[in-house]
């Protein structure tokens, strides 16, 4: 019941992250480029996080593994540039993300900030700023809520560097809608229940292919299926020659890429493929079935708001292939090499 109860109590969690960010002051960020860094759930959340940042404050952006900052350094850092390094982790405790801090602590041109549901880690104390979202304490390996509030605290803590009145005011609503798009779990569940479908792919395109592969984790974890994630266009570059009638495609939609996003679903239904859409739905798509999300407010603010349906997807999935989400295989909560 866990993964449930963290899964549906995630809007009054981000009503509370709201409050902490809004409070909270940051000195201004004068670096060549934000790197964002977290490993698994945390990566993926990393990816969003990096290209929202980007989007909003104009500076250069890249996300990468955790790991890949102490084994490749010079792949990512040139010497005499200067970094904000955004170290993200649920627990504040896994390996590849200290040692990471450890590699660029005291290195002169790195800043450091951590984000992270746990205060009083050895990632806090490496860091040189912190946003710890202490009321988000999950007790399911898999991670829910704790993905869509690390989320929104980087997006809020975007804004507040791009001094951006107007997607603060909108990511003002977004515990609201989260709430509203949290009391319809049946629009999931006809697919979730589908035996016939066997192989899923999630796809979304700039911000929102983090979200795909977090999709695509979350029923991994929870179900052991296989499944794949894209960015959106690159689906018709090889990987769509495996659609047939047992493949369920999911479609984070957004409206800056409509056009494109109606066609792609035409050429997955020509081929036998089966197409969820999720997403604000500007014109009207040939598909399967619509999960229909706000577009009162714009694309680069709207994340959160396809969480619900997203994991909601895996945990019925589970429960009606006989697997208890709140133990997913081979899994623990935190991961120590
Ligand atoms: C990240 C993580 C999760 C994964 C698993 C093990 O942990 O890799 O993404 O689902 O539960 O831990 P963290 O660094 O965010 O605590």
């Amino acid at each position: 019941m866990h993964t449930y109860n963290e899964i549906k109590s995630q809007a009054d969690q981000l009503q509370r992250t709201y409050d902490l960010l809004r409070e909270m002051k940051f000195d201004q960020n004068s670096v060549d480029q934000v790197l964002f860094t977290g490993c698994g759930t945390s990566f993926y959340l990393a990816s969003s996080a990096a290209k929202i940042y980007q989007s909003v404050t104009g500076q250069l952006t890249a996300a990468v593994p955790a790991s890949e900052l102490f084994l490749h350094e010079s792949t990512l850092i040139v010497p005499g540039k200067k970094y904000l390094i955004v170290g993200i982790s649920r627990s504040g405790t896994t390996s590849e993300i200290i040692l990471a801090l450890e590699h660029v602590k005291g290195k002169s041109d790195i800043q450091t900030l951590a984000v992270t549901c746990n205060s009083g880690t050895p990632m806090e104390d490496l860091a040189d700023q912190v946003i710890a979202l202490d009321h988000i304490s999950e007790k399911s390996v898999v991670m829910t809520q704790s993905f869509t509030n690390m989320l929104f605290a980087l997006q809020l803590y975007s804004a507040k560097q791009a001094n951006s009145v107007e997607d603060l005011e909108q990511l003002k609503r977004v515990p609201a809608i989260v709430q509203e798009a949290l009391s319809d779990e049946n629009n999931v569940k006809s697919l979730a229940d589908d035996h016939s479908k066997q192989r899923f792919i999630f796809l979304g395109s700039g911000s929102y292919n983090g979200l795909a592969k977090e999709a695509t984790l979350k029923l991994k974890e929870m179900t052991q299926t296989e499944c794949e994630s894209y960015s959106s266009l690159e689906f018709r570059h090889g990987p769509i020659s495996i659609v047939d009638e047992s493949t369920a495609v999911i479609l984070l939609a957004q409206i800056e890429t409509a056009a494109y996003d109606q066609e792609l679903v035409k050429d997955i239904r020509s081929l036998g493929g089966h197409v969820l859409v999720v997403g604000p739905v500007v014109d009207k798509f040939e598909t399967n079935e619509i999960i229909r999300l706000t577009d009162t407010i714009n694309d680069r603010n709207r994340h959160a708001v396809y969480l619900p349906a997203l994991q909601l997807i895996a945990y019925h999935r589970a429960i009606s292939l006989g697997f208890d989400p709140d133990k997913p295989r081979n899994l623990t909560q935190v991961v120590k090499l």
